[in-house]
Order: structure tokens, then sequence, then C-alpha cells
């Protein structure tokens, strides 16, 4: 699977984007309700960490079989596809909230495992003339091509490290971060914030559901 995909599909209604769902189904399912989600004709894009900490974790990946809903990868779906073959990383998965992973019997990790290294990293959707780029982590540079270009080069495992774990452009105030070119606007999670967060075209939405029982879901049309 691409670690770089572009949406193809038609998308007829809305674009949404939600923050970390982190295991909470319900949560995610009253915000639709409440926000009046079109299940026929929108689109929701998760920004990635769709399970861990949280109680619904297999709701959660069922949600990849929907045709309304759609995911990047974040570091918690990479942390079950590594913690299958590497102690260290299980040892960290298990720390941070994904202990409910390691009682499935084999098989189901594996099938889990399979579903989240089918989802990209990065992904692009063209909506109402518009450009939007989904990342979990981070974006390193000020380009959106530039960005998607990275992973084609040889040290691919560290583009895709940087995106999904990377927090450098939320955290750091470093002038080498500026508007990203070529994009309309590129959505995050991963870093928590109380409120929704904007620098230049960058959004983080992670407004820590899991935590709090906040969930962010936006509508891209109004960005
Ligand atoms: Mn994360």
């Amino acid at each position: 699977m691409a670690l770089v995909k572009i949406w193809d599909k038609e998308i007829k209604g809305k674009l949404w984007a939600v923050g970390d769902i982190h295991g909470c189904y319900n949560l995610l399912m009253t915000r639709l309700k409440e926000i009046g989600f079109d299940f026929e004709n929108d689109l929701l894009v998760a920004v990635g960490d769709l399970v861990d900490r949280g109680t619904q974790n297999m709701e959660c990946i069922e949600l990849l079989s929907k045709s309304w809903f759609t995911s990047v990868r974040g570091n918690h779906e990479d942390l079950c596809i590594w913690g299958l073959s590497n102690r260290a990383a299980m040892q960290c998965h298990v720390e941070n909230g994904g202990e409910w992973f390691y009682v499935l019997d084999e098989q189901e990790m594996r099938n889990i495992a399979k579903t989240f290294a089918e989802l990209p990293v990065v992904l692009e959707v063209n909506h109402g003339g518009k450009k939007f780029g989904f990342v979990h982590g981070h974006i390193e540079e000020n380009d959106w091509d530039e960005f998607k270009l990275s992973f084609e080069k040889e040290s691919i495992r560290d583009a895709d490290q940087l995106a999904m774990w990377g927090r450098y452009r939320l955290d750091e105030d470093k002038n080498q971060y500026t508007h990203v070119s070529g994009v309309h606007a590129v959505i995050m999670g991963h870093t928590v914030t109380q409120k929704p967060c904007k620098r230049d075209n960058c959004y983080w939405i992670d407004t820590g559901a899991v935590h709090w029982g906040t969930m962010t879901i936006l509508d891209l049309s109004k960005i």
C-alpha cells in the first residue's frame, strides 16, 4: 500500500475531519449526530490514532470498512504493526494504552496490523475546488508536493516516522516552519491542545477526546 494516497472517490456531500478518536466510538457517533453528518454523502477523514487508551477499539477499527469514513495512519496504528514483531515496540505500546491488543488472539492481531499497514501515512483530498492534506503528527516541508516526494526518497522509514511521530511544527517556535504551499490546508492530530489550533494554513485538531470528552470535528468547507 502506498504511503501517500490521493482520494479518488467522489464526495457528494461535505468533507469533515476528526481528531484522534482513541477508542471513543460512542462519543464519535454522538458528535456526528450533533453536527448533522450525512452518512450517505459526506466523508469523514480521521487524522489517525483510532485506537488505544479508550475502550471501544474494535468498533473504531470497524469504521475503516465504512464508505463514509477514512483515516491516515497514526503512531498508535504504527505501534500495533510493530508491536507484533518487536518487543520494545510492544512494551511502548502497552505503556501507552495498547494492552487491549495483546489479549486478542494471534490471527486477530495480524488482521488488525494488516488493516493498519494498508492505511496511508499521507492523504490528499480535493473537494470544493480546494486541496486538503492530512497527516497524523508533522509536516517537515513547507511545500505539500515536496512533503509527498520525501516518501519516495531512500529513507522512507524516516519520512513516515517523522510524519506519524513528529511534533516539531507545533512544539517548536522556529521560523523554519511557514505557510505550506501547494495545499489549502494541512490537518493534523497527535499533539493534544485544549482547543483546535491553527498556525499559517496548518490545523491541529486532537483536543483530547479520550481525556476530556472533547472531540473536534472540523467542517472543511469553513476553513
Ligand atoms: Mn498520536
